[in-house]
């Protein structure tokens, strides 16, 4: 069987953390694993780049792996893989992915108790064995426990921030044809999912061979899983799965709905048409008898937009980020559904990087690039000292940013403002990283947890609480510290978060950037409804950073978020009284 890009991919970093277990040196560990990412980012197949003989043009891969690619591509297998195969079990690598797992601990479990893979060291925590290894405890075989738990909930989802793109792309691509009317990427990614299972694309064609036909034939497909009239599937290189479905105009609206989900919405969609005497599936509505048995001679009725299908059932257009089962329709029956937030209403961006700390540009560029995408205000938010990894400002060089902040603001003219802030670290003993007079000095300040975040509930709440009760911290950057598919959010007390922000009128972000999304939609949701202010930020290192907004936006809006509760959509001058009048 031929290898995709993605097995071949996985394989190298299968090698690498086999290496990173036995103790390899660790320029030798990323050798492979650099590969291996070059690899899943590759937009075509591996086969034909080889048959070019260009596969060191690929980035990481030089003559030696260039040579162990095409081994794998014409015999299938890695003998180098195969040798060390015979040192360590391949199967121990699964182990690396649990939080807290790295390759020392690997090894120890597998030399100690001859642990080879998850399932037996699930089993060894569940009975205590792990507690009496040397730097282990019973608190560390518990926190192994925990994080065996959290990657089962992970498997086999991609994030949005890589789905979306994609799906984006060949959509675009398949749009371009003739025969294609009407597009829509539907699914978990339409309702803006954190995380997806797979990409769901509709077309609207009175003739879908040539279409079908294109989209199996593009060159980023591994595999076609199938190959239809009106349905086919197929695994992108990167293991990405995608189903597109062609169906004729007329009956757009029926299908869109379906396979937007979510499944508990179509559900409850359904059981409000059968009410009115009507059976719906994707393709129409159809009357039914009072057994519920379709009228066979009844004409059907076709939907060629979403509007009509829920004017069908009585109710308004419901917007798909809302489309989760969790109130929508009963908001939608009361006439009560929020007006969502949408891009247009954002005119800043309150959370920044420069070269003055960890981002790619300078005060001006940012400053620039923010103005060229439509916004008025941004503020600068580079990071504290206790943020030394990303070269954070200590008291002395902040204070000489500033002038260079106030400098870019009078360059950038009485339409664009640019204010000076900081992304201050609330360190791991929980005091804040500048004293009161320093952060008196700035203009807006976030505050962020980034370290030992695995720290009690009841410690790193009240770290928390210590920013937010202090009157010159405006905002919470990314509050929970979650990183997508691969960190968990800290085990915070949030009904505590909630009431100390709305207490001292603290602002929480929704970070846009697709690897946080943080806050996540529920806790959006509750913040809003308890009247916190939100600040939906792109925590941008670079101007391609502020692109990804629109991951924000579909979080909020999946979180009921109105533009009345965020403080991005104000005025410039609302937003300098509100920090003015926070109690500095
Ligand atoms: P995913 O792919 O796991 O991230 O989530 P979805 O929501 O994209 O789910 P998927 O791809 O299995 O199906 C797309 C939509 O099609 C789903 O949201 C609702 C609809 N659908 C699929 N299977 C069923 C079903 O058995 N019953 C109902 N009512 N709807 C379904
Ligand atoms: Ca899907
Ligand atoms: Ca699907
Ligand atoms: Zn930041």
């Amino acid at each position: 069987m031929a290898l995709t890009n993605r097995e071949i991919a996985d394989l190298f970093e299968t090698v690498a953390d086999m290496l990173q277990i036995k103790g390899e040196v660790i320029h030798r560990v990323l050798a492979y694993r650099n590969a291996g990412a070059a690899i899943r980012d590759l937009p075509r197949d591996l086969r034909a780049i080889a048959a070019e003989g260009t596969l060191t043009e690929i980035p990481n891969i030089g003559d030696t792996l260039a040579a162990k690619i095409t081994e794998m591509l014409e015999t299938g297998q890695l003998q180098f893989y195969e040798k060390l195969a015979k040192e360590v079990p391949p199967s121990l690598v699964q182990v690396l992915r649990i939080n807290g797992v790295g390759p020392k601990k690997a090894k120890l479990f597998w030399q100690e108790l001859g642990i080879t893979d998850v399932t037996a060291l699930e089993a060894a925590a569940r009975a205590g064995k792990l507690r009496d290894l040397s730097g282990m405890g019973a608190k560390s075989e518990q926190k192994i426990i925990e994080g065996i738990e959290s990657l089962n909930r992970y498997t086999g989802r991609t994030a949005l921030g890589v789905a979306l793109p994609a799906a984006q792309a060949i959509l675009n691509h398949l749009m371009k044809l003739p025969e294609a009317v009407e597009g829509a990427i539907a699914g978990s990614i339409r309702r803006g999912r954190p995380t997806i299972g797979d990409v769901d694309l509709l077309i609207a064609s009175d003739n879908a061979g040539p279409i079908m036909d294109a989209f199996v034939g593009m060159e980023m497909v591994a595999r076609v899983l199938g190959h239809g009239p009106t349905k086919s599937s197929v695994e992108l290189h990167n293991g990405l799965q995608i189903d597109l479905r062609v169906l004729e105009k007329a009956r757009w609206g029926t299908a869109l709905n379906y396979f937007t989900g979510s499944q508990a919405h179509n559900i409850r969609i359904r059981e409000l048409a059968l009410k009115k005497g009507l059976s719906l599936n994707e393709h129409a509505f159809s009357p039914v008898d009072e057994s519920g048995t379709i009228i066979e001679d009844a004409p059907k009725i076709l939907c060629a937009t979403e509007d009509e299908v829920y004017a069908t059932v009585g109710l308004p257009w419901i917007a798909p980020e809302l489309r989760e089962d969790a109130g929508e329709i009963e908001a939608a029956q009361e006439g009560r559904l929020p007006r969502l937030i949408e891009i247009s209403d954002i005119c800043s961006d309150l959370h920044m990087h420069t070269t003055w700390s960890d981002g790619t540009l300078s005060i001006r560029q940012m400053a620039e690039a923010a103005k060229a995408r439509g916004k008025q205000y941004i503020v600068i938010t580079d990071h504290s000292q206790y943020s030394a990894i990303a070269n954070g400002l200590s008291v002395e060089r902040i204070l000489q940013q500033q002038a260079e902040v106030r400098q870019v603001d009078q360059e950038m003219g009485p339409d664009f403002r640019v204010f000076h802030g900081v992304e201050m670290d609330i360190r791991s003993d929980g005091t804040l990283d500048y004293p009161d007079e320093v952060l008196a000095q700035l203009d807006f300040v976030v505050a962020s947890l980034h370290f030992s975040l695995r720290q009690e509930r009841a410690v790193i709440t009240r770290r928390l609480l210590n920013a937010i009760e202090n009157p010159h911290v405006d905002l919470i950057g990314h509050p929970r510290g979650q990183l997508i598919n691969e960190r968990e959010p800290a085990d915070l007390d949030m009904d505590a978060v909630f009431e100390a922000a709305r207490k001292h009128g603290t602002a929480l972000e929704i970070n846009a950037n697709p690897a946080r999304l943080d806050l996540e939609a529920q806790y959006a949701r509750r913040a809003v409804e308890l009247g916190i202010p939100i600040c939906i930020d792109t925590d941008a290192h670079s101007a391609e950073d502020m692109d990804k907004l629109p991951f924000g936006i579909l979080t909020a809006r999946r979180g009921w978020v109105t533009a009345e509760s965020v403080i991005n959509t104000w005025p410039v001058e609302q937003f300098i009284a509100w920090t003015q009048n926070r109690g500095r």
